[in-house]
Parts: structure tokens; sequence; C-alpha cells
């Protein structure tokens, strides 16, 4: 640690870095020590990690804006390899429009409908696995269940959709800097873009599914058409990896912590809290990046726009 001249504090800590990815816990935990706004000196960043400036951070849109992108890349200065989404690389006003025509998707009927039909999956590659003896969660379960549901749920007819992993590895890749694995997983963008566009497109689609759901939308002209596609690439690219991870992380805690598998087993009705008490035990999105869109005093410290925002 040191204090720059302007008296920020300074850290030379990569959370992109291979040994903080293997233990982030303790790094948050350095990074935290040094106050509630640091300098990553390696990218030229603000980190926040403290409660109430994460808050301010992530909910003050018009200071800490989510046009420049959700990750390290800066849209205001620089294109991303895929075109930025409509709901989460946007702020309000525009935002609004797009989640409202997302969140009318979301009724008690369609949710019940998506409760059976993934209740039912799940199920029989439960059943499955126990036939089979012996599994490995993660290829067995944990990828193939997100992997069925999602696409299903959009209306994707059942193709080979193991490209979306690859999809979505670039993805989430996209919100760090540039490492050999994120250039060899770019280095299959154009095809990949490809595919994801062209099984995004209504005519793709059945015609009972929330992809079919959102370009009704766009018949009632609340969105493009174009739009309409975009936001059924927002299911493709925000559903899968991060439900399997969230699943994957959940039962690593669970083989780590034997006694709460155990108070599992012993009683089933636990699951639901025992899964949302996981996503927020190891998070399978640890930080997002907001751009400033002005000048100004942030904790004292924080002045020029465009800076990237991690928290
Ligand atoms: C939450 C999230 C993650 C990644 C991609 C998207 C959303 C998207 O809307 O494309």
């Amino acid at each position: 640690m040191q204090i720059a001249t302007d008296r920020r504090v300074v850290s030379d800590i990569d959370p992109f870095s291979e040994s903080f990815r293997a233990d982030p816990y303790s790094h948050y935990a350095q990074l935290r020590a040094l106050g509630p706004l640091v300098w990553l000196e390696k990218y030229g960043i603000w980190v926040v990690q403290h409660h109430a400036q994460v808050k301010t951070v992530l909910t003050d849109w018009k200071r800490f804006s989510n046009a420049g992108g959700g990750g390290l890349t800066n849209y205001f200065k620089e294109k991303n390899w895929r075109k930025p989404s409509i709901i989460l690389e946007v702020d309000p006003p525009e935002h609004e429009r797009t989640r409202r025509v997302l969140m009318r998707l979301f009724t008690p009927g369609a949710l019940q409908k998506m409760r059976e039909e993934f209740t039912q999956v799940a199920q029989s590659m439960v059943a499955s696995a126990i036939a089979q003896g012996q599994v490995d969660g993660v290829s067995d379960l944990v990828q193939p269940f997100p992997m069925k549901v999602f696409p299903d749920a959009v209306g994707m007819p059942p193709l080979d959709r193991d490209i979306m992993l690859v999809y979505g590895g670039m993805v989430f890749g996209a919100f760090g800097p540039r490492t050999p694995w994120y250039d060899q997983l770019l280095s299959r963008a154009d095809e990949v873009s490809a595919w994801i566009d062209a099984h995004c497109e209504r005519s793709a689609l059945t015609d009972d599914g929330l992809g079919a759901a959102i370009y009704a939308a766009a018949d009632g002209g609340e969105i493009t058409h174009e739009e309409a596609k975009l936001l059924v690439r927002s299911f493709l690219s925000a559903g899968v990896d991060t439900t399997i991870d969230s699943i994957g992380l959940c039962l690593r805690a669970l083989a780590e912590h034997p006694e709460q598998w155990a108070a599992l087993r012993e009683d089933p009705s636990l699951a639901r809290a025992a899964f949302e008490e996981a996503t927020r035990y190891d998070s399978s999105s640890q930080s997002l990046f907001r751009t400033t869109t002005e000048d100004f005093e942030f904790e004292g410290r924080c002045w020029a726009s465009t800076k990237r925002c991690w928290c």
C-alpha cells in the first residue's frame, strides 16, 4: 500500500490474477482493510468494497453509469465484441422500458409452468444419476440442467447447445481484461456470435416460449424487433453460466461442510434456504463495474469522469 501524491490509497492487487481468483476472499479482506476507496493501479480503476459505498455506486446510476458496460472495457471509449446488452448495460429510462417487457413475462402462471417443467427435468436427471450409481456432480447434473431448462423455456428447439458454454465464457470473460484463456475463446467470436444471433431470431423459436412473448411485445410496438432479439439473447447470456456456477458452488460448499450436508439430508425442506444461502456464501458474480459520467468527489478522493469503478 502507498499513498499517492493526491492522497489516493493505491494497491497493486490484481483481482483478475490467478492467485486472486484461487482465493478471492482473503484478497477482498486485504482490499477492505485499506479503506472505503482504493485505486487499483494495474487497471487504473477505483474499487469499493464496503457496504455503504457499494450501495451508492450500484444505485446512483446518474453518476455511476451502466452504459459504459458491466465489465472492465469502457464502452464510452471502446467497442466490445458483442453489442451491449439492452437490459444490463444501459441506464434508465431505456432500462425501464426493456425491463418492463421482461418483468411482464414472469406472471404467477408463467412461473408455475416453468417450475413444473424445471422440476420434471430435475427429477429425471437425478433419477438417471442415481441409476448410474456414481456421478460427477458438475458434468452430470450441474451443467446439463440449466443448459436444458433455460433454452427450453425461451423456446429453443432441442439442438446441440454446447456452443452456448463457449458463448457464456466469452460473455463473462468480457467482464475482465484480455487473458490467454479469454483470447482463445475470442478466436471463435464470429462463429459463436453468428450462432447466437441466428438462434435468437423469431423464426428459430417456438411460439409458446418466453422468446415468443418478447417478440409479441415488439408486435405491440413497445420495443423494436431488433431489440426483441437482444432481449432473447440476454436470457442465453445471463441465465446459463450464472446458474451453473451457483449450483456448482452450492455443491462445493456442501461438500466442504459435511455437517450442513447432513442437516440438509435430514430435512430436505431446507433445500431452498440452503441454496439461497450458498449464493450469498460464494457468489457466481462477485464484481461489477460502473463508469463515472462526470467529475465529482466521492469519499473525499474520487474525481475524474469515465474512470472505471469495481465493487
Ligand atoms: C446479468 C447479465 C450477465 C451477462 C449478460 C447479460 C446479463 C445480458 O443481458 O446480455
